[in-house]
């Protein structure tokens, strides 16, 4: 049994917003496989602090563990990791620092080990004892010296061997680990929108995803590892939710409806338990085959599906390996438009080989399917996504450094251009009468909602509001770096 241990967040903001309303779930998902070999446990999300990390170590500190996912605050989260004092073990985890270990481990000599990928069987295993070379999935600094080296990215000789562990096979997803809601400090509210002021959780019932579609990034690890899917059992999700206090959840697997009778499963639970609550998950079209789990979903409280259509056209979705075509998606929608839920569609934007006439027809098709709400994303290159390879098939097309693919003929600004377009053309009032009823059928709507779309209607009516969403679109795709896989389940 150890002392005391210490999990950082080391964020101040999400989004370009103070606070954040997303939980820190993957690290609150390893401080349960901590808890159980520590005394003492703090897990401080720095969004809702105003000290920093070494303001919460104790004298009987053992470990802290530090989520780094992205790759923002770069300055902020670096001071936070060295102020940890040597004498302390510290481990680094999160898929920003999986992306690329070794500068990490060269420039914070207080880090003792990073972990790449999901967390919970290595750092059972770290505790457990077991030697460092034997751990899958881990990069470390050898004890012994070896020779010095200087690692591409940094000027400074590494003190000794940096060593990179085998990529992690994992087990199954784990029924007794989830995070445990008791540790938390903070309550992750809704900061603004229709929602401003609701509680909100996020849940994993699964991990990985069966499919392979070539852009995708979810379960893929940049050392190559892709998690195989497995799941929870429906009984282990439902005790889940039933100790949350929150009233809006979003189920962040990857694919939350592979196995369409463990959906079944969970909503019976649900209403057999009484739990009365909002879900929104990732799904795939295909649920669609099956209408009679759609009809539990919706009684169980279901009521945002987050699709990934990506795009309208077929010679598209057959070289994403989507596996679906325009024709299939049309068929399906006639189902899923039936659905009180709302349908959140995501498209991207940019996609190789598509001309401008081609990238404009998302609006007309995802209204003809009845989408309610769409988000257009760009195309990011992720190592291992497969992205690399098919940009390099086609001349003309090129990954920018940060990783953002665009073409002699359509630059990241053209392509910002578009997307603004297909918004225009998709967003009108009917779109907000839609939304507006499919959110009654839901429930009810909050009354902020309600409030809002006079207001939305007038906008629309004088054209305001498109210049200022035109506006608004510029100024936050200027800001954010986009994302690689547009399936991103962020309501
Ligand atoms: C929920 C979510 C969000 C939430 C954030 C939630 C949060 N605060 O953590 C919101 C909506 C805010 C968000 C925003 C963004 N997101 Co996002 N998001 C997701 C999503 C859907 C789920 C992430 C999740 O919770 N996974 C479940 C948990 C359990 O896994 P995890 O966090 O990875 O944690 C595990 C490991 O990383 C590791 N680990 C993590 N921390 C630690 C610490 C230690 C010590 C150890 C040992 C291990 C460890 O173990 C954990 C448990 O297994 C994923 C897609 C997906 N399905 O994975 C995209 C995803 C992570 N997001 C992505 C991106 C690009 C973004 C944005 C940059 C997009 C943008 N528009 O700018 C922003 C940046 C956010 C910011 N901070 O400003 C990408 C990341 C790509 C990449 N390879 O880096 C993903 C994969 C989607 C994609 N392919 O496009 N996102
Ligand atoms: S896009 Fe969706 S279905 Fe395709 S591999 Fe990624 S998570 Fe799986």
């Amino acid at each position: 049994m150890y002392r005391h241990v210490l999990c950082v967040y080391p964020y101040r903001s999400e989004l370009g917003r103070r606070n954040g309303y997303y939980p820190p779930l993957g690290l609150e998902v390893i401080a349960s496989a901590l808890r159980p070999h520590f005394r003492a446990i703090d897990v401080i999300d720095l969004r809702h602090e105003t000290g920093n990390a070494v303001d919460f170590l104790r004298p009987d500190t053992d470990l802290v563990c530090f989520s780094v996912n992205w790759d923002r605050e770069a300055a902020f989260v670096h001071e936070q990791i060295r102020s940890i004092p040597p004498g302390i073990r510290t481990i680094v985890g999160g898929r920003h620092v999986t992306q690329n270990p070794e500068p990490w481990l060269s420039r914070f000599p207080n880090i003792d080990i990073i972990v790449r990928g999901d967390g919970e069987e290595v750092i059972e295993e770290i505790l457990g004892d077991r030697p460092l070379e034997d751990i899958a999935g881990i990069s470390y600094r050898a004890a012994d010296p070896g020779p010095a080296r200087l690692p591409p990215t940094d000027r400074t000789p590494i003190q000794g061997r940096l060593v990179h562990n085998p990529v992690r096979q994992y087990g199954p997803a784990r029924d007794d680990l989830y995070p445990d809601r008791g540790l938390r400090r903070y309550s992750y509210t809704f900061d603004q929108g229709g929602l401003k002021g609701e509680s909100f959780d996020t849940v994993i019932s699964s991990r990985g995803c069966p499919f392979n579609c070539t852009f995708c990034s979810f379960s893929r690890n940049p050392w190559g590892g892709k998690r195989a899917w497995s799941a929870r059992s429906p009984e282990s999700v439902v005790d889940e939710i039933e100790k949350i206090d929150a009233n809006v959840i979003a189920f962040v697997d990857d694919n939350f409806t592979h196995d369409m009778d463990r959906v079944a499963a969970i909503c019976d639970l649900l209403v057999a338990r009484g739990i009365r609550k909002r879900y929104g998950v990732n799904a795939r079209v295909e649920i669609a085959r099956r209408p009679d789990v759609l009809r539990k979903m919706e009684r169980a409280g279901f009521s945002m599906l987050l699709l990934g259509i990506e795009s309208a056209q077929d010679k598209t979705l057959r070289s994403m390996r989507k596996g679906f075509n325009t024709r299939q998606l049309r068929e399906l929608f006639r189902v899923l438009g039936k659905s009180p839920m709302l349908l959140f569609g995501y498209f991207i934007v940019g996609n190789i080989g598509e001309t401008e006439e081609e990238m404009l027809q998302i609006a007309p098709f995802a209204r003809e399917l009845g989408l309610d709400i769409i988000q257009l994303t760009t195309l990011r290159n992720e190592r291992y996504s497969g992205l690399e390879q098919l940009v390099a098939s086609n001349p003309g097309y090129h990954v920018a450094p940060n990783g953002l693919v665009f073409s002699d003929r359509y630059s990241s600004d053209h392509l910002r251009r578009i997307r603004a377009r297909i918004h225009r053309k998709f967003y009108g009032p009917g779109q907000a009468l839609q939304i507006l009823r499919k959110t009654m059928a839901n429930g009810g709507p909050p009354l902020q909602v309600i409030a809002r779309v006079p207001r939305f209607l007038v906008g629309e009516a004088l054209g305001h509001r498109r210049r200022k969403k035109a506006r608004w679109e510029r100024k936050r795709l200027a800001a954010l770096p986009q994302q690689g896989c547009s399936y991103a389940g962020q309501p």
